[in-house]
């Protein structure tokens, strides 16, 4: 085995791949872009090297300067992981060259499958089922016409050097098909500078299903069986699960056996993807191979119950494959989602910001969480936005399901949009939940998948009100001995009888006006209702609202935006928040006097205190609207002009203030 490995990759994948090395005592060597600097790949691993700048084509893609860290490093064998430098034949050569072990198949097998066309041509020998179809040299749009009318219709017209879905047309009856060639002819050339087209047989609403094998030094080939990545939006996956939903074991066995005959035609060692679409009555086509670890490996992980990352170092290393055909167990049923920074609602598009939270599931047996992230670290655009992949077992698929909605629930991200409920409602979904997923799945269900926002349950604002004033208790006190307890601080909200206070919260499209009093024993009752708020460390707060309890968690950007996490949604509750601006500007701006004539609705500290500045020390009500007077800078109140509830003209002193020195 290996003593030390380079790992040219970044995010999750490079995490994952550390963590196995870690188990096995392997050395890992982190390379990194100076965007990742402070990035968890670099934190774990035993050393890492800085690559270049943050465009992954001046780091992550740079293979001379990643080698010369192997070589400087004395790294024995290079991990390129997925994506980036993975599947590049140029880099495995370059490896070789320098001595050092590629961990991946020979340079021949990723040139052979790297050609879409010349790989069907290849498979086709081989016997592997290929689409009925025409992979022909002969362009001749009369040839390729005649051609689909005997395939017969709906034919699929594809671009050879295409791929990822573009250059593709479906033609539904021979008098469209001419036209759809030209057009198909003129994308394939603008985008892939060649216009060479292959015709098939289109297959409606089918499934992807892969299979995945591996293949020693020593001619040993298996398979550990499928996954299904049919739930997928725009060629990009979305879930992947193994075993495939509807899976007989017959099939399997044809699936595995096609796959190791694809990955032997072309002499292949290590990890590989066998990709085929299958249609409706079980019939299942190769598509293509891919070269590499998947991103979507640990459900084959999860239901074989073995390291992958093991499997491709030990045979990497010129050990024989761990185990034969028959040793290789296929046990329950494991489903992966990919979390990405991403805004469902606004077509998917990618976000970028700070992790203010990331907060996973625990981690079980059974709950698996690979991520790249922690709490804190920036989602640049400079790299793929998936921030973690989810990965749960079950016995079987039902229960699969179950924990994966426990495990989506209990997932608390802010600072960047992501699609977290949206996988939610994608995995609740009947369609998903009765195994029936095709590659249309999820265009098809839109309007299951993006319902209406559902209602605010009142707990929600109970919530967030209880937080606001927690935070401005939190500013307006001289800090207590224990920050979280809002309670142990005397902050002085003072009133003859109850101060009642009006809260101005929105939620989307919905609003609330909440009246909120202020008990003198603390605590708490808005719209009515008593409500006794405990906060915990980490944001969460256990309310008792009545006689309910709820418990949720929360987050404050500080701009009068909460987070608000509860009964597995977010909700974004904006508050038309008087103290939006506090402490900001001119400090001699800031002043003390009503900025208009108003009524004193509450006096936020204790006469005597200390306060820093932009502390809110009271709130004005005026023209229906709140205002809250700020400290202009750290000093002391020595008391309050008025009281609580009084009539103030305009341009009045409110606060006797003395300034710190
Ligand atoms: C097909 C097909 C239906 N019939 N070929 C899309 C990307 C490319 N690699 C292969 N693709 C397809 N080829 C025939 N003859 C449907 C697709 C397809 C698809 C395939 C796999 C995963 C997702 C997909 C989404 C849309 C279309």
């Amino acid at each position: 085995m290996f003593t030390k490995i380079l790992i040219a990759n970044r995010g999750e994948i490079a995490c994952r791949i550390i963590a196995t090395c870690r188990r096995l005592g392997v050395r890992t060597v982190a390379v990194y872009s100076q965007a990742d600097a402070r990035a968890r790949h670099v934190r774990l691993a035993d050393e890492a090297w800085c690559v270049g700048p943050a465009a992954s084509a001046e780091s992550y893609l740079r293979s001379d300067k990643i080698l010369q860290v192997a070589r400087d490093s004395g790294a024995q064998a290079v991990h390129p992981g997925y994506g980036f430098l993975s599947e590049n034949e140029g880099f495995a050569q370059a490896c070789a060259a320098a001595g050092i072990v590629f961990i991946g198949p020979p340079v021949a097998a990723i040139r052979a499958m790297g050609s879409k066309s010349a790989a069907k041509a290849l498979m086709d020998r081989a016997g592997v089922p290929l689409v009925p179809g025409y992979h022909g040299e002969d362009q001749d749009p009369q040839r390729l016409q005649e051609q689909a009318d005997r395939i017969g219709y709906p034919v699929l017209i594809k671009a050879s050097a295409g791929g990822g879905g573009k250059g593709m047309r479906v033609v539904e009856r021979s008098a469209d098909f001419a036209a759809s060639l030209a057009s198909c002819q003129r994308e394939a050339r603008s985008s892939f500078g060649d216009d060479k087209v292959l015709v098939e047989k289109y297959l409606v609403r089918p499934r992807h299903i892969e299979i995945q094998v591996f293949a020693d030094t020593q001619g040993n080939t298996v398979s550990l069986y499928e996954r299904d990545c049919s739930a997928q939006r725009r060629h990009q996956k979305v879930v992947e699960e193994a075993p495939a939903p509807g899976m007989s074991v017959e099939r399997r066995a044809a699936m595995g056996q096609a796959a190791c005959d694809a990955a032997r035609a072309v002499g292949y060692v290590g990890a590989g993807t066998v990709e085929f679409i299958a249609d409706a009555s079980g019939n299942f086509f190769f598509m293509e191979m891919n070269t590499r670890l998947q991103v979507e490996h640990p459900v084959t992980e999860m239901i074989t119950g073995q390291d992958l990352v093991e499997w491709q170092l030990r045979i990497a290393a010129g050990a024989p494959l761990p185990l034969t055909q028959e040793q290789i167990p296929l046990r329950g049923h494991a489903i992966e989602v990919r979390i990405y920074a991403e805004d469902p609602d606004k077509g998917f598009l990618p976000s970028i910001g700070t992790l203010q939270r990331f907060v996973p599931p625990p981690a079980t047996p059974q709950v698996r969480i690979d991520s790249g992230v922690e709490q804190g670290d920036a989602v640049s655009p400079h790299y793929d936005p998936m921030l973690a992949k989810l990965i749960v077992w079950g016995e079987n698929r039902d229960l699969a399901c179950e924990s994966m909605l426990q495990a989506l629930a209990q997932f608390r991200i802010a600072g960047v949009g992501n699609n977290v409920e949206f996988l939610a409602r994608l995995i609740g979904s009947p369609p998903f939940r009765s195994g029936a997923i095709d590659t249309g799945l999820i265009e098809r269900e839109r309007d299951l998948l993006f319902p209406p926002p559902p209602p605010v349950p009142s707990a929600v604002w109970a919530l967030a009100a209880s937080a606001l004033v927690d935070a401005e208790r939190a500013r307006a006190a001289v800090p207590a001995s224990d920050p979280h307890s809002p309670w142990a601080v005397a902050d002085g909200w003072r009133g003859n009888g109850t101060l009642h206070r009006r809260l101005h919260l929105q939620v989307g499209d919905a609003e609330q006006v909440l009246d909120v009093a202020y008990a003198a024993d603390g605590t708490l009752n808005i719209d009515g209702a008593p409500v006794q708020a405990r906060v915990h460390a980490g944001g969460q707060m256990e309310l008792l609202i009545g006689a309910e309890r709820v418990t949720g968690w929360w987050v404050d950007d500080g701009n009068a935006v909460l987070q608000v996490f509860m009964g597995g949604h977010r909700y974004t509750v904006v508050h038309a928040d008087p103290l939006l601006h506090a402490g900001e500007g001119d400090e001699s701006a800031a002043g003390l006097q009503a900025p208009m004539p108003g009524k004193i609705i509450a006096l936020l500290v204790e006469p005597g205190s200390r306060v820093e500045k932009g502390a809110p020390l009271l709130v004005m009500e005026a023209m229906k609207m709140e205002h809250s007077i700020c400290a202009p800078a750290a000093g002391t109140v020595n008391s309050f002009c008025f009281a609580l509830g009084e009539q103030v003209p305009e341009g009045a002193e409110l606060v006797e203030f003395e300034r710190e020195a």
